[in-house]
């Protein structure tokens, strides 16, 4: 990848990238991905900000990011923290609301998603004018890192079902590493009707419908080191009674 070290200059005629991280017990990985996100922000000289939407985890993430905010200013570090584990969709909503920037980012907190990536965003949104930038884990250099077999297959198949059925046009239906412009995200998240990991689907497969523009950026996605992985049966058969909805409704 290129390297801009010392343009620490505000690049992008006053662009500004509100990244929202929801956090449910990442007390060991919060401080990683934040120095990262300073660091390749600072690298590349987009002006930024990081919305830390915190659901009462009980391992402390909230202190951790209290610690994060007097490193880093309150400026680049806004804690947005709600009482309890209210689900990842709200998460978004309640974030986007304190979002100052005109682009926003959505990422996971537990370094599954790189913030080596965010330049590549960037560039491809910018070289396009798209509406949004989705992450891909299914073409050109992009791939999964840690996972077995059974979970690859359930993605895979996720996906390849979800293409067959609602033809959505985009490569990685279910990744959640993802850059909309503001106004675009707000209105997709208000028509959106699903919850878990049909969310993140529904999200592109409405953006086709409305005529959004979509790009696309090879990421590699690493399993999480830290905390408790929580896919299980439940969530495979709430996928797919999310899945049929959303076919029967689109
Ligand atoms: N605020 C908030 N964040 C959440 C909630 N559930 C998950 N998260 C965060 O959302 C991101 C994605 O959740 P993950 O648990 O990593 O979901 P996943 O990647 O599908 O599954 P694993 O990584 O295998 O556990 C992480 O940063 C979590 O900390 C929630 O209810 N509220
Ligand atoms: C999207 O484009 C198609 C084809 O040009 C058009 O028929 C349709 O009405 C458009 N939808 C929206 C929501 O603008
Ligand atoms: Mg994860």
């Amino acid at each position: 990848m290129a390297s801009r070290k010392g343009s620490h200059q505000s690049r992008g005629n006053g662009d500004k990238y509100s990244v929202l991280l929801p956090t449910y017990n990442e007390r060991e990985n919060l401080p990683l991905i934040v120095w990262l996100l300073v660091k390749y922000f600072g690298e590349s000289g987009y002006n930024y900000e990081i919305i830390v939407i915190d659901d009462g985890s009980p391992d402390g993430t909230l202190e951790v990011a209290e610690q994060l905010q007097k490193i880093y200013g309150e400026d680049k570090i806004l804690l947005r923290p709600r009482a309890k584990k209210l689900g990842l969709g709200t998460a978004y909503i309640h974030g986007i609301k304190h979002a100052t920037g005109n682009y926003v980012f959505i990422m996971d907190a537990d370094l599954s998603h790189h913030p080596k990536f965010i330049p590549e965003f960037i560039e491809k949104q910018r070289e396009g004018g798209y509406d949004l930038v989705s992450g891909t884990r299914y073409r050109g250099d992009g791939g999964v890192y840690g996972w077995d077999l059974r979970r690859k297959l359930i993605s895979r198949g996720a996906n390849y079902v979800t293409q067959v059925l609602l033809r959505p046009g985009a490569s990685d239906l279910t990744g959640s590493f993802r850059l909309y412009k503001k106004e675009v995200l707000e209105s997709l998240v208000e028509r959106c009707v699903s919850k878990g990991y049909v969310f993140q689907m529904e999200m592109i497969v409405r953006a086709r419908q409305g005529n959004y523009t979509i790009g696309e950026v090879p990421i590699s996605f690493v399993d999480r080191v830290y905390g408790e992985s929580k896919l299980g049966g439940n969530e495979i058969v709430s996928f797919l009674k999310g899945l049929l909805t959303l076919f029967a409704t689109t």
